[in-house]
């Protein structure tokens, strides 16, 4: 505590001078802020408020890292323990504000010791979007928002939407849950004619839908709701909340997904500028404000004047086939990118034109290598069942490699209607009961393998063995885990990378190595 203090301006309350910071050149010298956490999110919260000359104490898990280092560099000071008890720093600091790492449980000892006191929590977006004035565009305004979350296929929406934006001409960010916290972003001396902000329900459950601090996007999207995160949230229904907040205030354009009826009735609950539109996207034919297929056509019947009778060429199935792009749920984001694109004003012909480059991350439904007619196929992105659902439907006959940390969701349905495409199941992860009773109870003469293995490097080699001793020609050894990877991985990435590296490894010379492409 021995920093100078700046004496904070005349306000009658914290809270008045809370309401009065809503730019970057507001007056934040003196203010004291705590971060909780230290992962990407708590290290540019930190450096952005000392910075803008705030007095900030960072709280740190106890595993000290180069982050930790830098927090004095920075000016800020740095609290490290276990973060299971509210520690004594904390409570002298006395913070007129804290900000929340995306991770933390809303019932974390911490955030709950700042409810009770009364002290505002923020999340990092809030944070980003009270900043985003930092460096205007051309125009003077700051560069506007594009919001996009749902279950599944955020990232790949995301990045979609920014590679439209980009081939339309503008300097676009993709960040927030991608991996690019929103406060890097907005902090990029060049600025941006937009950002296109990626947000999980843990970001969207700190965001407030009026008031100040609350966000005005262009536009905005809930691609699709499933249970996931119920560990964190504590029910469906407060994760369907917390990702409802995405169409708040929205300007131009509330995206929504007609074949997930809950993504439309959220949009119908939002209160939203007036003007802004309800647009629609799924597989079928559209409606006049809807994007959608005519005869293998994608369309946009929403942004054109005469949308009554008729419609806007976008590209076709048979050229995203061409182009690995072709499986149901990236076509539906594609649309649902092309939705929010076109509400930025980008053209029609520069999303053709993007999706002629357009490449899928890696571990997303990513084929590995093809031998003896079986694919073996990288989708570790599956991190709960209903992206899990997906990549299993696009396979006729299947040896699964499933399991890892469940995070609540209850994986009986899945198991129950994918069993006449299963051939096998590898069940992998530190807890594996849970599979292994629906395994019994619904397929109870499929062959189950368990790899008990609990050293990292050896989960996958056995996991490739067990495969190939059941799959036949015809088949796709799928790695969709519908579980998070945390248990035995660092994450999605390393769990796909040591699958893909084990599969080439057992097959040695006789596979054809793939390039990255979804399918
Ligand atoms: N920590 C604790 N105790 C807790 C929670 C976290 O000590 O109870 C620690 C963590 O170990 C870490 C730090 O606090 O050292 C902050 O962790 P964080 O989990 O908030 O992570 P960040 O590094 O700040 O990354 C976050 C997002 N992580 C999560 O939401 C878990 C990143 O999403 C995001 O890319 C980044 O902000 C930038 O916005 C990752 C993610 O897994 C990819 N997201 C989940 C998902 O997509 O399913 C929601």
């Amino acid at each position: 505590m021995d920093l100078p203090r700046v004496s904070a301006p005349d306000f009658d309350s914290v809270s008045d001078r809370l309401d009065s910071l809503q730019s970057w050149n507001a007056d934040w010298r003196g203010l004291r802020v705590a971060v909780l956490g230290l992962g990407v999110t708590g290290f540019a919260a930190a450096d952005t408020l000392t910075e803008l000359g705030a007095d900030v104490l960072v709280l740190a898990s106890a595993a000290a890292d180069d982050r930790a280092r830098l927090v004095e560099v920075i000016g800020a000071r740095l609290l490290q323990g276990e973060l299971d008890t509210v520690p004594d720093g904390l409570t002298e600091f006395a913070p007129d504000l804290l900000i929340a790492s995306p991770g933390f449980h809303p019932d974390h000892v911490v955030l709950e010791w700042a409810a009770k006191r009364g002290i505002a929590v923020w999340g990092d977006i809030e944070l980003a979007w009270r900043l985003r004035d930092k460096v205007p565009t051309a125009s003077g305004a700051p560069a506007p928002w594009i919001l996009v979350t749902g279950t599944n296929g955020k990232t790949t929406t995301t990045q979609l939407t920014a590679t439209f934006l980009a081939e339309g001409g503008l300097r676009v960010a993709p960040c927030g849950n991608i991996g690019v916290p929103v406060l890097d972003a907005i902090r990029d001396p060049q600025g941006w004619d937009a950002l296109v902000v990626e947000l999980s329900s843990y970001q969207l459950h700190h965001v407030r839908r009026e008031g100040v601090g609350s966000l005005e996007p262009l536009a905005s999207v809930c691609l699709n709701i499933a249970d996931d995160h119920l560990d964190w949230h504590g029910s469906g229904e407060a994760y369907r909340e917390a990702k409802a907040t995405v169409y708040a205030n929205t300007l131009v354009a509330c995206v929504y997904n007609k074949a997930d009826p809950v993504t439309e009735a959220m949009v119908r609950e939002a209160d939203v500028a007036d003007g802004a539109r309800a647009i629609g996207f799924d597989l079928g034919a559209p409606g006049p404000s809807d994007f959608g297929i005519v005869d293998g056509i994608l369309c946009d019947r929403a942004f054109l004047d005469d949308r009554h009778h008729s419609a806007i060429e976008l590209s076709t199935l048979a050229e995203l086939a061409e182009r690995g792009l072709d499986s149901p749920h990236i076509v539906a984001n594609i649309l649902a990118a092309s939705a929010l694109a076109r509400a930025a004003g980008v053209g029609v012909d520069a999303i053709h034109r993007a999706l002629g480059h357009f490449q899928l991350d890696a571990h997303r439904i990513q084929l590995v290598a093809v031998s003896d007619g079986v694919r073996w196929i990288d989708d570790s992105k599956a991190t709960n069942p209903h992206a899990a659902l997906a990549s299993l439907q696009s396979n006729e006959s299947v040896v699964w490699v499933v399991g890892g940390l469940l995070k609540g969701v209850d994986i009986d349905d899945l198991v129950r209607s994918q069993v006449q495409r299963l051939r096998a199941a590898v069940i992998i992860g530190v807890d594996r009961s849970a599979l292994r009773e629906a395994f019994a109870r619904h397929a109870p003469e499929l062959p189950v393998f368990e790899v008990d293995s609990t050293d990292t490097g050896e989960v996958m080699p056995n996991a490739v063995r067990f495969a190939a001793s059941v799959a036949a020609p015809g088949d796709a050894v799928l790695l969709a885990p519908a579980a998070a990877s945390m248990d035995q991985f660092a994450d999605y990435a390393e769990r796909g990378t040591l699958f893909a590296g084990a599969v080439r490894e057992f097959l040695g010379g006789g596979a054809d190595e793939q390039s990255a492409s979804g399918h």
